[in-house]
């Protein structure tokens, strides 16, 4: 089977799973709509978060061990920034700057930031589609005891340590899909669409938010496979389990079949976390056991694999 795939991506697990897909289907076969809530203004630059894990894991790029911005990453900037008074509690790598500069100043010129994003991939050698979620700003807010925080501030500068009571998107209603990602919604050859290992609440449900996606993708009679990002009962990264308990939810694969009920018909779960299976079945989901943890581009590839076979497509 062949035809067009559309897969959803939060941040650093879902961009690994991204890279993999980038890794098994040609160019013209897959689109990667990207999550663009955690973006935000800082010292005048437009950091977009999620697009960068992604870009720089499909140009090889990423720093693995941080998990976030870039390999070989120099930090000199920062330095002098420190000097010079300006806030120091998110770091911006030398040549990660680099990428917010380009992407910033042509914004301001007025280029969209679909443009700037496929402006930014050619010129890293990446040929497959990375598009941002929407082209107009969202961005996801977290409730806690000191008000709404924006998404950057609650993670990185507080990280994640305020109980989250609620979360939004400001910008939605309102924000339309991007073209890429309305494209891919429409194509007649969309085979089948496949949601990352992210963050449920954080990074894929502001992608939900944006104005029709929710209802398209419901609508959509193609198979809708997820990669739970829980292994073991835990988040392999980032704060999914404290969230998960803080809004009253189990942490479990149930709690992330449950949020997606309507959307996903098949969820694919760590081995660990086999004694689930069937709990998922009794949903009404298919649910496939897997080693879902991608340490290296083999694992990347095989999970992007298995998902586009849960998909029933073939890769060959
Ligand atoms: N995460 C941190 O925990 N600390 C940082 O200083 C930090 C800087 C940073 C710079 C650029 C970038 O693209 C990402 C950065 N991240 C940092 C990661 C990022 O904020 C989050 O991991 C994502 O938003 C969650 O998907």
């Amino acid at each position: 089977m062949s035809g067009h795939v559309l897969a959803l991506s939060g941040g650093v697990g879902g961009a690994k799973l991204a890279a993999g897909l980038a890794a098994v289907l040609p160019p013209g076969q897959l689109t990667i709509a990207v999550n663009t809530g955690d973006d935000f203004e800082h010292l005048g630059l437009t950091v977009c978060p999620d697009i960068d894990s992604v870009v720089y894991a499909l140009a090889g790029l990423n720093d693995t061990v941080r998990g976030w911005g870039v390999v070989d990453e120099s930090w000199r900037a920062m330095e002098m920034l420190g000097r010079l008074g300006e806030a120091q509690w998110f770091n911006l790598g030398d040549r990660d700057l680099a990428m917010h500069v380009a992407r910033s100043w042509r914004l301001r010129a007025g280029e969209s930031l679909s443009d700037v994003t496929a402006r930014l991939t050619g010129a890293l050698g990446i040929a497959h589609r990375v598009v941002p979620m929407s082209d107009a700003p969202v961005r996801t807010q977290v409730e806690t005891a000191e008000g709404w925080l924006d998404f950057q501030h609650y993670f990185v500068r507080e990280q994640c340590r305020p109980v989250a009571r609620a979360i939004r998107f400001a910008g939605t209603p309102g924000a339309a899909p991007s073209p890429g990602l309305a494209e891919a919604l429409a194509r007649p050859d969309l085979a089948a669409v496949v949601l990352c290992p992210s963050n449920p609440f954080l990074s894929v449900d502001p992608i939900l938010s944006v104005d029709g996606v929710r209802e398209q993708l419901a609508a959509l009679r193609v198979p809708f496979v997820a990669v739970s990002p829980l292994v073991g009962g835990k988040a392999i990264k980032g704060p999914l389990a404290k969230l998960l308990g803080e809004l009253g939810r189990t942490c479990d694969n149930r709690a992330i079949a449950t949020h997606y009920t309507g959307q996903v018909d098949h969820l694919i779960i760590d081995e660990s976390d086999r004694a689930e299976a069937e709990g998922l079945r009794a949903m009404g989901l298919c649910a496939t056991i897997t080693g879902t943890v991608m340490c290296d581009a083999e694992d990347r590839e095989r999970l992007a694999r298995v998902a586009l076979s849960a998909a029933r497509y073939g890769t060959g």
